[in-house]
């Protein structure tokens, strides 16, 4: 009862007000951001301790010290295969020792080779291949050149801070601040730390212990902040560190707060913030004309991040870095963290898209989805019952609207224990997954990582028992409140609990589901609705002794590492998928996300795509946004417009917030009704290109959703464009975002500094366009404003079905779409869609290449998979006459076809080719 209070008074407060922002910390309500904000940038007091210097074949190692506290440090600098480095610092001989981040990088980083170069009194000069690093000893400072060009440099601004580990003053006076900085006394400071000035460490009050609202930090260890910045003298806009809900290029933070990445759960998030929101990726971009290069600093603890650009407005900064020496004050970023080492990795790129690729090299890439996971997810919390699901499939089918997916919201369960089932609302499930199954859909139902305390639950008991649970302290299992009421939350970081974890995915276990269903991973900040910020109080402790502290922005990590093992025990030869809410780097070799619990307005549309584009070139290419909104009552307008932008980003999930009105499509006016089905239609034709494209994404780490400078680098008009995205370099796609609009102006960007443009054709009507800058496209309810890139080949699949399963054998179109010398280029990727078998080569990979009025086919390996498909037609657009004919060429027996003239572009019908066989097409003028 009491907990049903709590949840009503959550979610009336919630929905009537919007975010309540003093729910969350100001950089000044916390403790360790606002000290180590203090510091200006100047002189840093940082330096390399001189003859401590020694080289290796792959690294650097010296002592550091800190010249008022005289503290030491240890700091070593590696060089990495692929134009990467890293750079470690941490405590010579710390008190404890401190959190260094382990599982996100996927493997031990490869070493490269170094040699030194030159080593005078103050500075040591290495060099791997391109690369160059200057390490200057006092101030402390690294400059990393690639080609002789300074990429980036590390401490330039002198930001450098290192927090070191110390006994706790004996103070009488009680040390605690409740967001107010001038509420008590300062703590007395330890005798080695009593130096001319006082770091802000010991003058802050919230040093040693901190209250935020009605919550206590105890913070045992007191002050151990690290921060470093890093310069981009090659940049001129920076962006990453997802997740933000905010533009993709980041904004100056100077009279701001910096942003922050801290996992948690926002009850209506605000738009246009640099508020921390469910996930966190310390990685960052800096982009010029000439260069990319990123950072991505490896620390799972609270982290603020400090912009300096030249303005908040993106254009305005772009004109002023461009007229004033950029050089001298080059964007830079400076990262904040609350405890942890110093873990940065620098990658030079050159490229936007290696540099994209060198932290997938580290981080891993997303695996092949199965197909179905890309086609269109139809969800709401909640669908209440067994009928309910049953109808809902029924009206897709009815009204012809293809669905594969059909999700359960907490409400399946019985009294929000994860694998059990509410067994008056779904007393056969096994019965209702089949009854989908039949229809080739699949089901995929939510499991939240808090547990129920509640002695009759199993998994409950076995957590007491066996002292699964993240714990106080005083080794007192932590309970909060979330769902279920009282609920604890197991410890993932603990192998142990992960094998537990992962045995209840067993058929063996969880015997009430199939080996079709997959999971939704919630509420996994973790979100806790009676804690600090809504989550875990920092000093609980985890697997290792590590404070909460340490591994915050781990928790979510850990755990949907636990259900993807429990799924590849369940069935290992089934791809799982998972999707999830709360990620940290890496997380893209487990599940795919979604931008949390949007709201059904114009503003949050927009932000899907910016928010899905910073999440995409931060290894996260699965991204979505809840179509429709999370949160309110979508008018048809804006339903129809979200869910043709859904059906151009990787994941495309209709969800709703339990007390929104139902809103199945068919529950609208026809016309939106109508306009939802092309749309999912749209979706379902190039769901080949999608699945190329994720393959591929697997291979070769580039995102699959592409921010314009990731191929049109030199374009500065293009860097800040957020409305519009590609995929891979092949579509372009510009959807429509703003209420009652006839018309869209579409940016179609430059190649070169000259302005040249690339040829774009309208995939609706192949109009082409040829020159770069805006264009203004009319645009009708079902428009969809969508370009094809002269040069490429894309493949479709045109015929309706009420799954993508039914699709499988399907035949295919190819669209070619001639550049401006007549050629074109593109693949396809075929396999059973499900299994791991294209690991072991069951697979066809296919490039398609246009070029003299010729159309040939060549296998990227051997084409094993034994397909069913065959090309069915070919639309070529960008011909200067209509060929009178066509000749193919297959096993050296040709075959005359016809041409037909088609708007603005040729067709060819069956030319009768399987996908597994060579080919030439000719055509003949
Ligand atoms: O499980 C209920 C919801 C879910 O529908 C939503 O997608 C999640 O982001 N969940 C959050 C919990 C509470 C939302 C107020």
């Amino acid at each position: 009862m009491r907990a049903a209070l709590f949840l009503l008074l959550f979610c009336v407060v919630g929905l009537a007000l919007g975010v309540d922002q003093t729910n969350f910390k100001t950089c000044d309500q916390s403790s360790f951001c606002r000290r180590v904000r203090k510091l200006q940038p100047g002189n840093s007091k940082f330096a390399l301790v001189p003859g401590t210097l020694n080289t290796y074949s792959d690294s650097v190692t010296a002592d550091i010290i800190h010249k008022d506290n005289q503290h030491l440090f240890v700091f070593k600098l590696e060089a990495l295969q692929g134009n990467t480095f890293r750079v470690l610092i941490d405590e010579k001989s710390p008190l404890r020792p401190r959190y260094k981040v382990e599982h996100a990088l996927k493997d031990t980083p490869r070493p490269g080779t170094i040699k030194v170069l030159n080593e005078d009194g103050n500075q040591l000069t290495i060099v791997s291949g391109p690369n160059k690093a200057v390490i200057i000893g006092d101030p402390f400072r690294i400059d990393f050149y690639q080609d002789d060009v300074l990429s980036v440099s590390v401490n330039a601004k002198g930001l450098m801070n290192f927090e070191y580990l110390r006994t706790k003053p004996n103070t009488e006076a009680k040390n605690e601040v409740d967001g107010n900085v001038d509420a008590a006394a300062p703590a007395e400071a330890t005798p080695e730390a009593q130096n001319a000035v006082k770091p802000a460490e010991d003058e802050d009050p919230g040093a040693w212990e901190e209250n935020f609202k009605s919550h206590h930090d105890s913070k045992p260890y007191g002050p151990e902040a690290v921060a470093l910045d890093f310069s981009f003298p090659e940049a001129e806009v920076l962006f990453g560190i997802p997740e933000h809900a905010d533009s993709f290029v980041l904004k100056s933070t100077s009279g701001t707060d910096p942003y922050r990445l801290y996992n948690l759960d926002v009850f209506e998030y605000l738009i246009d913030s640099k508020m921390a929101l469910y996930g966190s990726i310390p990685l960052i971009y800096g982009h010029g004309t000439q260069r990319t290069a990123g950072v991505y600093w490896q620390n799972a603890a609270e982290t603020w991040v400090d912009i300096y650009t030249a303005s908040n407005n993106v254009v305005s900064s772009i004109v002023n870095f461009v007229s004033r020496s950029r050089k001298a004050d080059p964007p830079a970023a400076q990262f904040i963290s609350e405890s942890g080492i110093i873990d940065a990795f620098i990658l030079l790129g050159p490229t936007p898209m290696d540099t994209f690729k060198q932290y997938t090299d580290l981080t891993g890439t997303g695996n092949l989805p199965q197909l179905y996971s890309l086609a269109y997810h139809q969800c709401r919390w909640n669908y209440n019952d067994e009928k309910d699901v049953e109808t809902v499939s029924e009206n897709f089918d009815l009204y012809d609207i293809p669905m594969d997916t059909m999700w359960l919201d907490i409400e399946y369960t019985d009294a929000k224990k994860y694998f059990t089932w509410d067994q008056y609302k779904f007393p056969n499930p096994l019965n209702m997954i089949k009854n989908l199954t039949d229809l080739g859909r699949h089901l995929v139902i939510i499991i939240d990582p808090h547990i129920k305390r509640d002695t009759g639950y199993f998994f409950h008991n076995d957590c007491t028992e066996r002292g699964y649970y993240v714990k106080h302290a005083d080794n007192r299992d932590y309970e909060g409140w979330c769902w279920p009421g009282a609920a604890s939350y197991p410890d993932f970081f603990n192998p142990e609990v992960r094998k537990y974890y992962s045995d209840q995915y067993l058929l063996s276990n969880f015997k009430t589901v199939t080996s079709d269903v997959m999971f939704w991973n919630d509420m996994n900040e973790p979100s806790v609705f009676n804690g600090p910020e809504v989550t875990m109080y920092k000093d609980l402790i985890h697997y290792g002794n590590w404070e909460h502290r340490d591994v915050h922005n781990l928790y979510g990590h850990m755990y949907i590492w636990g259900t993807f093992d429990g799924l590849i025990k369940r069935d290992p030869n089934q791809r799982p998928f998972i999707l999830t809410r709360a990620f940290f780097a890496g997380s893209q070799r487990y599940a795919a996300i979604w931008t949390g619990d949007n709201t059904a307005d114009w503003g949050h549309l927009q932000h899907s795509i910016k928010m899905c584009l910073t999440a995409a070139v931060s290894g996260l290419s699965f991204c979505g946004a809840d179509v429709g909104g999370f949160f309110g009552n979508p008018d048809p307008e804006l339903f129809e417009r979200w869910y043709q932008t859904g059906a151009f980003l990787p994941f495309f999930r209709s969800h709703a917030h339990i007390d929104t009105k139902r809103r199945e499509p068919w529950l609208y006016p026809e016309k939106t009704r109508l306009v939802i089905q092309d749309a999912i239609r749209k979706r379902y034709a190039y769901l080949p290109l999608w699945y190329t494209m994720f393959y591929e994404h697997e291979i070769d780490g580039g995102p699959v959703v592409r921010p314009l400078l990731a191929h049109y680098p030199k374009d500065k008009d293009a860097f800040g464009i957020d409305n519009s995205f590609l995929l891979q370099d092949r579509l372009l796609v510009r959807p429509v975002l703003q209420q009652g609009v006839s018309k869209v102006d579409v940016y179609f960007p430059a190649i070169d500094d000259k302005k040249t443009g690339d040829l774009w054709y309208d995939v609706d009507t192949y109009q082409r366009y040829e020159k770069s800058g805006y264009e203004s496209i009319p645009v009708n309810d079902y428009k969809v404003p969508v370009f094809q890139r002269g040069g490429t080949i894309v493949p479709r699949k045109e015929r309706h079905r009420r799954t993508s399963l039914l699709m499988q054998n399907d035949p295919y179109t190819l669209i070619v779409c001639l550049d401006r010398e007549g050629k074109a280029n593109g693949t396809l990727y075929i396999d059973d869609e499900k299994s791991y078998g294209y690991r072991k080569g069951n697979y066809i990979h296919v490039n398609f290449a246009f070029e003299n009025y010729r159309l040939t086919n060549y296998f990227i390996g051997t084409p094993k998979y034994d397909s069913k498909s065959w090309i069915e037609r070919l639309v070529i657009a960008g011909l200067e006459k209509v060929p009178k004919s066509a000749t193919i060429v297959i096993d050296g027996i040709s075959k005359q076809l016809d041409v037909l003239q088609q708007g603005k572009a040729v067709i060819i019908r069956k030319p009768g080719v399987h996908v597994r066989m060579d080919f030439s097409l000719r055509l003949n003028n």
